[in-house]
């Protein structure tokens, strides 16, 4: 799909939802693009990088806060994605101003936690480099019997394939009714409980998918927004 912006998009309601209120986009962009994003990513100066202990992220579009996120102007490369997101009325009419991108290598993931209210509850995530799970859980979801840990591992009601150069988008119920996830595993096994293996390219149950090191492009829109630092006081 290119991104030309005067090609007529597709708004995001003319896409099946898998279950409600998620959206799957496979082949969203091409592999040229992907390299684009991946090598803006990789040459993006060092401050940008934030290291946490299993993953590293750069914030785009400035840093989402309670009392309203001062805005930063997103580069090129990044606001092209959250103007088509905008146009396919992906945010209920407002313009995407933020990016969060996280690289994960191969073992890497992020616990079940939710978006929270900062967002307008629409999260659009272009994914590249490696497929991964994306698992989503009830608040109050089950966990595995006999599990004694303090972070007990809980069980997914349903899982995402996210296939490199797809589109994901979940929005309303489905953003503010589960905690959503990823594994900190090398590989996934294909099971009857992910939701979109039908829009993927074909997988048997049982399969399993090795992962390598992927980039998540989570694209939002902040309401809450202010000039400058004095407001946040
Ligand atoms: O990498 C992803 O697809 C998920 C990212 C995520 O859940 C987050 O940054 O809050």
């Amino acid at each position: 799909m290119s991104l030309d912006m005067n090609d007529s998009f597709k708004v995001v309601s003319d896409y099946i939802s898998i279950p409600e209120n998620i959206y799957y986009v496979k082949n969203f962009i091409d592999a040229n693009e992907e390299r684009c994003l991946i090598d803006n990513v990789l040459s993006s100066p060092k401050p940008k990088w934030t290291v946490l202990s299993n993953r590293r992220l750069q914030n785009w579009g400035g840093l989402p806060h309670p009392k309203g996120m001062v805005r930063q102007q997103l580069p090129q490369w990044l606001e092209k994605y959250a103007l088509k997101l905008s146009q396919m009325n992906a945010f209920g009419g407002n313009t995407a101003n933020h990016v969060l991108i996280n690289e994960y290598a191969s073992g890497q993931g992020i616990m079940p936690h939710e978006d929270g209210p900062l967002f307008y509850p629409t999260v659009a995530t272009i994914n590249t480099g490696s497929h991964t799970l994306l698992d989503f859980y009830t608040k109050n979801s089950q966990t595995v019997e006999g599990d004694a840990d303090p972070n007990p591992q809980r069980i997914p009601v349903f899982s995402i394939l996210l296939e490199p150069r797809s589109l994901v988008i979940s929005q309303r119920d489905a953003y503010e009714s589960y905690l959503h996830g990823i594994r900190e595993v090398k590989s996934d096994v294909i099971t009857d409980r992910i939701a979109n293996l039908y829009l993927c390219d074909s997988h048997v149950i049982g399969e399993e998918l090795e992962r390598s090191t992927r980039f998540s492009f989570t694209i939002r829109f902040v309401p809450k927004v202010v000039k400058n630092l004095l407001f946040l006081k």
